[in-house]
């Protein structure tokens, strides 16, 4: 009896599974792949079942001969140890991002002479309407917002990207780029004070209030479905904190960074240039333990920003704090810097992990930003976040776009840069 093999990476068995299953029966006995979730976040959505409940729910088919999980984007671990006689896969993945997975397939298939089988595409409407309930399911709060810590144990790092409208949350949703024989894609958003602040032309200073930061998260949320940490500066006066972080945690957000300055917050970036006022530890602890008092669910997450390497204040300082905002509540802690080498923050890193194996550490290396996302994993940090570079890469754009219009008296010589009008205006989907 010849041998078949499809990998399955669905919460949900549909018409479109049912056709492919059905289809292999013709050409042998067939093993099913379910991919494990640390291999699916990067290839497609976040699941709404667990990886049990997928394999089980496989296992239950007709025609099913055998499961087995797949713990790669890439075929090519489970073809090699199977070398089944055929693959059979929907012919979606001939034109989308997936084509160098199908690539990769045909090239280990070739080499004991594997076929590759595929089946037109199911997309009824049935399909479709599945499709978006599982879209949808992910946006809603009490899924999104604990999404932050299941990411926490299924990357080695975690990934934010800025962002500050409903635009750039799409960026973030649904960028998702080949990487060697992989796929991979951002797993949360940043909404950044800085950029959230510039979108609306004002200054970083906390003069964009609450209100106005919670539109921007609502225009966020409302096209996307992965979690998001908010920059929520310095927390502001404790008796108003506790109010947001309530509303935060109904809203789905998932955590809230709040750093230790106080009197009129300015950029970070600006470092000693401008007079900076660091917040007492005392008074800091106060702030994250009524904001950990205040939250009702476990998934919310306050995490400490400590701004001693901005200031100058030296490593000694930055551990202190360190280890008393953890004592006092916080869920992780933000270490920044603003040093073109990564070496301070490698060498907090390393101090803060030889007391602290498991309290998160991110950081957003914006000035030091050669560093890989490897050697910030390997120094123990857990979520990195690109804080700026959608904004800082958009308006130079624009400005050069009015720029040219101006001179040339016209469109035209603008044009070659932009994107093209039919792309524009499909780019969003309708409901
Ligand atoms: C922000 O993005 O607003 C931040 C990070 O707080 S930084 O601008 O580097 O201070
Ligand atoms: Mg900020």
């Amino acid at each position: 009896m010849k041998s078949v093999y499809a990998c399955f990476s669905t919460d949900v068995i549909h018409e479109g599974h049912l056709h492919i299953i059905q289809e292999a029966q013709a050409y042998g006995e067939l093993t099913i792949g379910v991919l494990t979730d640390e291999a699916l976040i990067k290839f497609d959505r976040f699941p709404t079942i667990t990886f049990d409940e997928r394999f089980q729910m496989m296992q239950k088919l007709d025609g099913v001969a055998h499961v087995v999980a797949q713990s790669t984007v890439s075929y090519t671990e489970n073809l090699q140890k199977l070398k089944p006689d055929y693959v059979i896969h929907g012919d979606n993945w001939k034109t989308n991002e997936q084509k160098i997975i199908r690539d990769n397939v045909l090239k280990v298939l070739s080499t004991w002479g594997g076929q590759l089988i595929e089946v037109p595409y199911t997309r009824t409407e049935k399909v479709q309407h599945i499709d978006k309930v599982m879209h949808d399911k992910l946006a809603m709060p009490e899924f999104r917002r604990k999404r932050l810590r299941q990411l926490l144990q299924l990357r080695p790092i975690v990934k934010a990207l800025e962002v500050h409208s409903g635009i750039t949350a799409l960026i973030a949703e649904k960028t998702i780029v080949q990487n060697k024989e992989e796929l991979d894609q951002f797993d949360a958003m940043w909404i950044s004070s800085l950029c959230d602040s510039t979108a609306k032309g004002k200054p970083d200073i906390e003069l964009v209030d609450m209100s106005s930061r919670i539109r921007t998260i609502d225009d966020v949320m409302d096209v996307s479905t992965k979690p998001i940490i908010l920059d929520g500066d310095t927390g502001g006066l404790i008796e108003h904190f506790v109010y947001n972080v309530r509303t935060l945690e109904r809203l789905g957000v998932s955590a809230i960074i709040i750093e230790d300055k106080t009197g009129l917050k300015k950029n970070s970036l600006f470092g000693n240039d401008v007079e900076q006022t660091q917040d007492s530890i005392a008074h800091f602890c106060e702030k994250i333990q009524a904001g950990k008092q205040a939250q009702l669910s476990e998934d919310f997450m306050i995490i400490a920003r400590i701004e001693s390497l901005i200031l100058e204040k030296g490593i000694a300082d930055a551990l202190q704090r360190a280890y008393a905002y953890v004592a006092a509540g916080a869920d992780g802690i933000m270490i920044h810097s603003r040093q073109k080498t990564p070496d301070e923050i490698f060498a907090f890193c390393d101090a803060f992990r030889q007391k602290d194996k498991n309290t998160p550490i991110v950081v957003v290396p914006t000035s030091y930003h050669s560093v890989l996302e490897e050697q910030l994993a390997a120094h123990g940090i857990n979520i990195v976040i690109y804080a700026n570079q959608l904004t800082r890469s958009a308006f130079p754009a624009m400005q050069e776009t009015a720029a040219s219009i101006l001179k040339h008296h016209r469109a035209k010589e603008a044009d070659a840069q932009l994107m093209s009008i039919k792309d524009i205006i499909t780019l969003i989907d309708e409901m």
